[in-house]
């Protein structure tokens, strides 16, 4: 990639990056590598008064920290950043997405047609595949994200539904191939060409979104207008959308055939496989998972009533059940509030009487299809997927 491409050119301060919505014209070539831990680049945000923890400036990459994703919506403000090559430079003006292959009509429609089209608002959860890669043991290649590579948000538009009946699909299309705007930097770099099958693109909750919580949708999270595949890894919900391409195969490429692709079957760590490209299957659905938001790791608390809080979400399904542990204590039931909708998360809290001294807590979530959060999340070379429940230490006194 663009890495070493240019010489490195001085790194505006992160603050500034991020009130600058600074994606990082494509090609710049700027990246900003920190090697610390990512539990020091939560300091460092906070001593910053910063909503994200960096790991890369440009393209930006940015995590939320686990305590301030608490609330049913992520703020925009809050919410976390995956780019492979940053924002495309391109303003709404003009922008123009494209409908062809396997359909009757191949049309292209303008953002002012999308805004006459029937509008619909739909919350739903986005996390990375990598969301938890830094957590597994052996360490893996690419963005050690720890916790917070995945927020809820209430995305609007129209459906991907309705503007696939406009263009009339054929009977032969099997997969909609989704292009954004943000070519890389080197035409030999593969482009991020993703697809998702034709039924999920049918869905009606799978939508283009121009809003993110009710704002525009901003440069950052794909403005403006971005894919929103509820239910399944964020990688499917392709931002600064350009071209829809119906096809009967998935799309060719690197970020298709080769990417955020898992082994059917898990292997333990550091086993001989014969042959890594057998049975290897697309990363889809999200598995189901909880994050404690409070009390935080490390926090100090008075003793007495503590609430134990947090979020919990699933793929294709509902979170049934969130049970919480003190101590490796019996696991005791948490209460499941705020709106339930598919797709996106519920928040949940449990009532502490919290004696003096170390404390640890551990939070599992159930879902509808009996899946719970393991011990263990099954390692995989790419960090894919992770979900074992975690411990959160604090100290009463
Ligand atoms: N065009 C385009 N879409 C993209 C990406 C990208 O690099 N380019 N990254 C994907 C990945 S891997 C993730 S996790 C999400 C992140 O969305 P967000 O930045 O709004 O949180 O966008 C997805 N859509
Ligand atoms: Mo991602």
């Amino acid at each position: 990639m663009s890495r070493d491409a240019n010489p490195p050119a001085p790194a505006p301060s992160r603050r500034e990056a991020l009130r600058r919505g600074l994606g990082g014209a494509a090609g710049l070539g700027i990246w900003a590598w920190s090697g610390a831990s990512p539990a020091s680049w939560a300091e460092d945000a906070r001593a910053e008064g910063q909503e994200l923890i960096i790991h890369n400036l440009v393209p930006l990459d940015a995590e939320t920290p686990v305590t301030a994703l608490g609330d049913w919506i992520t703020p925009i403000d809050r919410f976390f950043v995956r780019s492979h090559f940053g924002a495309p430079a391109i303003g709404p003006d003009g922008w123009r997405l494209s409908i062809s292959g396997l359909v009757d009509r191949p049309i292209v429609l303008s953002l002012d047609d999308l805004a006459g089209m029937d509008q619909v608002a739909m919350p739903a959860v986005l996390q990375c595949a990598g969301n938890g890669r830094g957590l597994f043991k052996p360490n893996v290649p690419g963005i050690a994200w720890a916790r917070g590579a995945v927020g809820n948000a209430e995305w609007s538009g129209v459906r991907l539904r309705d503007v696939l009946d406009r263009a009339g699909v054929r009977d032969a299309s099997r997969h909609v191939h989704l292009l954004g705007a943000d070519l890389p930097p080197h035409p030999k770099t593969p482009a991020f060409l993703r697809s998702i099958p034709l039924e999920k693109a049918m869905d009606p909750t799978t939508i283009l979104a121009t809003h993110m919580n009710g704002q525009p949708l901003p440069d950052l999270h794909g403005g403006p207008i971005r894919v929103v595949v509820p239910c399944w890894t964020a990688n499917h919900s392709v931002k600064w959308l350009r071209e829809l391409t119906l096809a009967e195969e998935e799309a060719p490429g690197f970020y298709q055939q080769t990417g955020y692709r898992i082994p059917r079957t898990l292997a333990p760590p550091g086993s001989v496989i014969e042959d890594p490209t057998a049975d290897v299957v697309p990363v889809t659905a999200m598995n189901v998972k909880s994050l404690i938001t409070h009390p935080g790791q490390g926090q100090a608390l008075r003793p007495g009533r503590v609430e134990i809080a947090g979020v919990a979400w699933t793929g294709p399904g509902r979170v049934t059940r969130v049970e919480v542990s003190v101590d490796d204590g019996p696991w005791q039931e948490a209460a499941l509030e705020g709106p339930e909708v598919e797709g996106s998360w519920r928040t949940w809290r449990l009532a502490w009487e919290a004696p003096s001294g170390p404390h640890t807590l551990r939070a599992r979530a159930t879902d509808s299809h009996g899946e719970t959060q393991p011990e263990q999340s099954p390692w995989n070379k790419s960090g894919y997927l992770w979900n074992a429940i975690e411990r959160v230490s604090v100290e009463v006194g």
